[in-house]
């Protein structure tokens, strides 16, 4: 009679992945030495935007919530500050940014009032009330909306940045990086040294999956392999700030920046207290560094002039 095969027990294969997203902190990537990044005024100054950034945000929901704006809008409260944070220390690129780009295109010297139109469908809006939030698009500043097809910013901006040679911001998610051509752009930028400053905002989020459902690797590490400057930290101002001052002109490089979504991925409902709150954070540095003072002016003057902006709208 026969005997049964005897099947060895296959050991189980483990490869040894990175824990993720253990980094997930907001103190991600912290060095003392940041601190010294800004000036007291350049802090302050980044400060006055971000409040202006935040209050247009929450303007923006009460006018969803009155359905006064009936496209999707994508808010960034949370991550305001990002975008304050790179005007004041990458200035004047040519922005590619996605659909969470509200701050980028009010930090970096867009009209807000035609930012106003846009989302409310006016003929007024920076592209005449067609793209909507999820495109902004201004060749003033410039920035160039985006197609709606998630990471697709990222080849078009090293496209853009070697045809010209000038300074370009690509924005992406942590969802976008997943998508193939944006490995292959970034590959063929690092070859051709194009002058882009990659960032992804990662909020650990596409939607509503988080990053660990999704991937196993590090996008950090993955552009590392590519031969790029890459750092993996946490929406500290003053961190950003310092990284950006340690990459000097030397690009292209990556930040990936870990972040929180204070509101849904569209829309202005909230699901409960986000893992951070950076604005109060930040608060707080500037109330340690004697700040406190012409933070409070600052609120009022910029909370006035968003409410103002979006009064009789
Ligand atoms: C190629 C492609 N796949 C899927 C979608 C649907 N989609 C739109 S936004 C989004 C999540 C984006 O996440 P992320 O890039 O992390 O940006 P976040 O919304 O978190 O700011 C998805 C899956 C899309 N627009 N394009
Ligand atoms: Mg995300």
């Amino acid at each position: 009679m026969r005997t049964a095969i005897q099947l060895k027990t296959q050991p189980q294969v483990r490869h040894p992945v990175q824990p993720h997203p253990a980094g997930r902190s907001c103190e991600h990537g912290w060095v003392p030495e940041a601190l010294s990044a800004l000036t007291e005024q350049q802090a302050l100054s980044i400060y006055r935007q971000i409040v202006y950034n935040r209050e247009f945000e929450l303007q923006v929901a009460e006018a969803l919530i009155d359905k006064k704006i009936t496209t999707p809008t994508y808010l960034a409260v949370g991550q305001e500050h990002i975008a304050a944070t790179l005007a004041h220390t990458f200035p004047k690129p040519m922005i590619f940014a996605q659909h969470r780009a509200h701050p980028y295109y009010l930090s970096f010297g867009g009209d807000p009032a035609a930012l106003r139109d846009e989302l409310l469908g006016l003929d007024s809006g920076c592209a005449q009330g067609k793209g909507g939030s999820a495109s902004i698009h201004d060749p003033a500043i410039p920035m160039f909306g985006h197609s709606g097809l998630m990471g697709d910013q990222i080849p078009i901006a090293v496209g853009a940045a070697i045809a010209s040679g000038r300074a370009t911001l690509a924005v992406t998610g942590d969802a976008s990086v997943e998508e193939d051509y944006v490995f292959s752009a970034m590959g063929y930028a690092q070859a051709k040294q194009a002058p882009v400053l990659f960032v992804c905002e990662d909020n650990d989020l596409s939607i509503l999956t988080p990053v660990a459902t999704r991937r196993q690797w590090n996008m950090t590490d993955v552009v590392r392999s590519l031969g790029m400057y890459a750092v993996d930290i946490a929406d500290d101002p003053w961190l950003i700030a310092w990284h950006i001052a340690q990459m000097d002109t030397n690009l292209p490089a990556f930040l990936n920046i870990r972040t929180c979504r204070h509101l849904w991925h569209a829309g202005a409902g909230c699901d409960g207290p986000p893992e951070w709150h950076r604005f109060e954070l930040i608060q707080a540095r500037l109330n340690d560094l004697g700040l406190g003072k012409s933070c409070g002016k600052i609120d009022c003057e910029e909370r006035e002039r968003a409410l103002n902006l979006w009064k009789n709208s």
